[in-house]
């Protein structure tokens, strides 16, 4: 982008914003340039967004068919096919993570979230039951679908695309109307889906999009506003704490896909080469910035040694540099700020006494990248479990790796986190495996494989990982209203 460009919210089918709006600066990740200036939402903002998705679900979005409806949604779906690579140099932009993960990961997500809802909800068969009665006649109940109404859906920076989708593809696909209010950090990609949305003829007012902060800013007041129905969030849990005393207001429901402090775990029975590759990626793409990713890695004691050797190989190879050059697989944080937390762990963690495998700082960058938020992929072994760098979610470049001697001592250490996102598990032993995985505590664990996602199975986190399950049928549960209808025979 070579002049920042002004980015405006996207309500009633309408790039707008009020004329005293404030706005405020993107940064590109990568150089630390401005590449927009975003309008900051306020209550007025958020209040118009909120009454043309009422109005929608009264309008013709309401009144259209299932079939419909899916028609809409596979359109939108091929709509993002069709301008796959203005969506790729969008989330580049925001994110500045590699031009490869955005196009074989993020944004084709971004598609399939729309085709996958829309097949669910075409596809899935109403409850029915036959009763008896005194009478001899009988009666029959059946189940409806009904939309929960206006949904507020509030996504975080880390894959901006993916997790916006991921709630608006669903909540669409079951004729609810939403009011999203995307990162700060990353207000592009759901710009852009406003155009797709008007090009495919989504009638207006049923997606909107409204941008600023959270706390005082949009993402409050959305959260607070009495004509929203239900909220979709994912982010921190200390946000999620926030949001949930705002939706008590009005008895509104909440899914929250929250933080992780995910254990990777490696038996020494393992396929090691692609264990070690398994786990460089779980701890590294996206520069660490997943909620997925693997901060802890128990390795059985006879390969620990080797394991660690093999792991910072990998990691000392990496390829820093901008995004759009496809050499490149290892991008910054998001932002300075961001850049600051990560490197307070990574001094904290030295503090507290762990060994140094690898990284550790701030890389030598060439002078045009220099104010780019680059952080070094970073291993420490030696710590303690009590280290904070073991039991905060940290979400960077970074993971510390632990020998263990024994199935029940793993699982213990995997579980002795307040978190319960994710794990993954690496082994040959298939009946281990299915062992392991019953005791974890978690909402969701691979075995040999990391972030490989079947988009019809639960999704979402036990302890403070989140509250709810998304995915296939689980996302019926949560965007619509279940009724019962009862016939007297
Ligand atoms: P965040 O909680 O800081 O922000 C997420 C969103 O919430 C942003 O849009 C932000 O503006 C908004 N927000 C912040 N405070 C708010 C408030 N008081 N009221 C309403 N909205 C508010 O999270 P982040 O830093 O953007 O994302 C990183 C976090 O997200 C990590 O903890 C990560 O683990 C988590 N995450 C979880 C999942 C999952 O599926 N479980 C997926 C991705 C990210
Ligand atoms: O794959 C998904 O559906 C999903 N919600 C992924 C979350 C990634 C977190 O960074």
């Amino acid at each position: 982008m070579s002049q920042p460009q002004r980015i405006h919210h996207f309500i009633n089918g309408e790039f707008t914003a009020s004329p005293d709006a404030r706005y405020f600066d993107k940064r590109s990740p990568v150089d630390g340039s401005v590449i927009a200036h975003i309008a900051e939402g306020g209550k007025a903002d958020i209040d118009d967004a909120v009454k043309a998705a009422r109005s929608a679900l009264k309008g013709e979005w309401g009144k259209l068919s299932t079939d419909q409806r899916v028609d809409l949604l596979y359109g939108v779906a091929n709509e993002i096919t069709r301008r796959f690579d203005d969506f790729v140099a969008a989330e580049m932009a925001d994110t500045g993570q590699p031009s490869h993960v955005q196009k074989h990961v993020f944004i084709p997500r971004g598609a399939a979230n729309f085709k996958v809802f829309a097949d669910v909800i075409k596809n899935v068969a109403a409850e029915s039951f036959r009763m008896a009665t005194p009478d001899g006649k009988g009666a029959l109940n059946y189940a409806i679908r009904n939309p929960k109404g206006v949904i507020g859906v509030i996504s975080p920076w880390n894959a901006p695309f993916l997790l916006m989708t991921w709630k608006v593809g669903p909540a669409l696909a079951c004729g609810n109307t939403v009011v999203v209010k995307p990162s700060e950090e990353t207000p592009l990609t759901a710009t852009l889906l406003g155009e797709v949305m008007n090009t495919v003829g989504i009638p207006k007012g049923v997606y909107n999009v409204v941008n600023g902060f959270g706390p005082e800013s949009a993402g409050a007041y959305l959260t607070q506003h009495p004509g929203v129905d239900a909220i979709t969030f994912t982010g921190e849990t200390r946000t999620g704490t926030a949001i949930m005393k705002a939706a008590a207001e009005g008895m509104r429901d909440v899914s929250f896909e929250l933080g992780g402090k995910n254990a990777g775990i490696v038996f020494a029975d393992c396929n090691f080469d692609a264990a070690v590759d398994g786990i460089f990626r779980s701890a590294f793409l996206n520069t660490g910035q997943v909620c997925l990713g693997t901060e802890r890695v128990y390795v059985e004691r006879p390969i620990f040694e080797r394991f660690v050797r093999a792991l910072k190989a990998k990691v000392e190879a990496v390829r820093y540099g901008r995004p759009e050059n496809s050499a490149n697989n290892y991008g910054p944080l998001i932002s300075q700020e961001h850049r600051d937390k990560v490197l307070s762990y990574y001094k904290k963690a030295v503090a507290e006494g762990a060994t140094l495998v690898t990284g550790g700082g701030v890389p030598d960058m060439p002078a045009e990248l220099a104010g780019g938020s680059w952080v070094q992929p970073t291993i420490w072994t030696g710590l303690p479990e009590t280290a904070a760098v073991v039991r905060e979610e940290i979400f960077g470049p970074c993971c510390h790796i632990r020998p263990f001697d024994s199935e029940d001592e793993v699982i213990e250490l995997a579980n002795d986190n307040e978190y319960g996102l994710a794990t993954t598990i690496w082994t040959e032993n298939l009946s281990r495996a299915h062992r392991v995985a019953e005791r974890v505590e978690v909402g969701v664990t691979w075995v040999n494989s990391w972030f490989l996602r079947d988009l019809r199975t639960p999704f979402g986190g036990s302890k403070q990982s989140g509250i709810g399950r998304e995915g296939g049928v689980h996302s019926l549960e949560f965007y619509t209203e279940t009724r019962n209808v009862c016939i007297k025979l």
